[in-house]
């Protein structure tokens, strides 16, 4: 495989998603792979699976799962082709029929070498023409390994941008340009170290919670095997595996990449910060406002905020540094990814949702007795924490630093 780009590049930085059809990712081993050679090269890769319900109408929250389960690959392929020989396969309480299984956010890097090292060496960003930043072999990548169903809530990746890859199955992306956030309810509960989520059910939106969402401009896209999204900066995006089999199975495997922006890294540590602060405020028993996935040994260290102010004030330049590594080049036959009318996304891709009856139900239900009340902390804290507030204490604090 070619270590050299062959398209003609265009240095520009770009703000809106663009897909690439039919990539090189097709000459990736792992491409190729047929389910008896995943399990030849990578059956005791052990991920953590969320389980949920396949009828749920439901934000997929990851902190409100049915139940996580700690499996190697074959016992997820074994699952899903409802062929479970071992009897430890945790699996068994859940039929494929009624349940999606989702393992996300596996830094192949954290994983075991000895059961990820064939998947990382057959991972070959190079050849895919899609900036100079993306390093050779997969290990700075992420893989995401989900049955038809499984989905990953609306929200947008405080840091960088983000280039995805279809490996097996279909995915569905549903984005938002960072302009939208107003009108989907930004919110840092549950807390995920680098994720805004939104507050609004995409598939069912309550529009009276949320009235904004009507002037949100979505974008679609169906990832295919062998196709390769780019993910600007701070767009919003809803991700679910979307298959035409009910049993599908869905791979996919992405990079995020840096955009050395310092100002990122102070909202995320005055958030921290603010968590830290708050959350012993109101701490309910029955509510976890953590998402499993978030390491909270990073919470319980607020002088993290005061280190990194720290480092900036010692370091003047910093402070004006602009974004300055970014996407460079892109292959010539990239197409930007289509906005779609909210009415004609549900039609397309949650035919079963009868939308007008949303907007009409809405209308005349009493307001207040719709929502479910909230406790009057948790509502107190979200305000705290919402990306405006905590964008402009870090533009005080810098001000303030300037000054110093
Ligand atoms: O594929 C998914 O389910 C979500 C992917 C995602 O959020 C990301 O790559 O940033
Ligand atoms: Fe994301």
């Amino acid at each position: 495989m070619s270590d050299q780009p062959s398209s003609t590049f265009k240095p520009i930085k770009y703000n809106e998603p663009l897909i690439l059809r039919n990539s090189k990712v097709t000459n990736w081993p792992c491409y190729q792979w047929k389910t008896k050679d995943w399990l030849r090269n990578c059956a005791d890769l052990q991920l953590n699976f969320r389980i949920h319900d396949k009828d749920s109408q439901q934000i997929p929250w990851e902190n409100e799962a049915i139940t996580r389960i700690d499996a190697t690959l074959d016992q997820f392929l074994d699952w899903r082709n409802n062929k479970i020989t071992q009897p430890n396969n945790s699996f068994a309480d859940f039929d494929p029929a009624n349940f999606w299984a989702y393992s996300s956010y596996n830094h192949l890097a954290k994983l075991p070498y000895e059961s990820s090292k064939a998947l990382i060496e057959s991972i070959s960003w190079s050849s895919i023409d899609f900036g100079s930043h993306l390093g050779k072999d997969g290990s700075s990548s992420t893989l995401w390994i989900g049955s038809t169903g499984a989905a990953t809530p609306c929200h947008y990746d405080t840091y960088g941008y983000n280039i995805v890859t279809q490996i097996v199955g279909k995915k569905l992306w549903i984005l938002f340009p960072p302009s939208d956030a107003v009108n989907l309810y930004p919110t840092r509960i549950p807390f995920e170290e680098s994720s805004v989520f939104s507050e609004v059910n995409l598939c069912r939106p309550d529009f009276n919670l949320f009235p904004k969402f009507r002037e949100a401009h979505p974008y679609s896209v169906i990832l295919e095997p062998g196709d390769v999204l780019y993910v600007p900066h701070h767009w919003w995006h809803y991700v679910k595996c979307y298959d035409d089999q009910p049993d599908g199975l869905c791979i996919s495997i992405n990079q995020w990449l840096p955009t050395d922006n310092t100002f990122d890294s102070l909202c995320e540590g005055v958030t921290s910060l603010l968590i830290n602060t708050l959350f012993p405020f109101y701490q309910p028993d029955d509510e976890n406002w953590l998402n499993d996935s978030t390491d909270d040994s990073l919470l319980n260290d607020p002088s993290m905020i005061i280190s990194l102010i720290g480092k900036l004030s010692s370091n003047q330049s910093n402070l004006c540094s602009k974004i300055d590594r970014w996407i460079d080049y892109i292959p010539e036959n990239c197409e930007p990814v289509q906005e779609i009318d909210y009415n004609q996304l549900m039609a397309k891709y949650f035919p079963d949702v009868d939308v007008k009856s949303i907007h009409n139900k809405q209308d005349c239900e009493n307001k207040i007795g719709q929502q479910t009340i909230e406790h009057p902390a948790k509502s107190i804290i979200k305000c705290f924490l919402k990306p405006n507030v905590i964008e402009l204490i870090s533009k005080n604090i810098l001000d303030e630093i300037r000054r110093d």
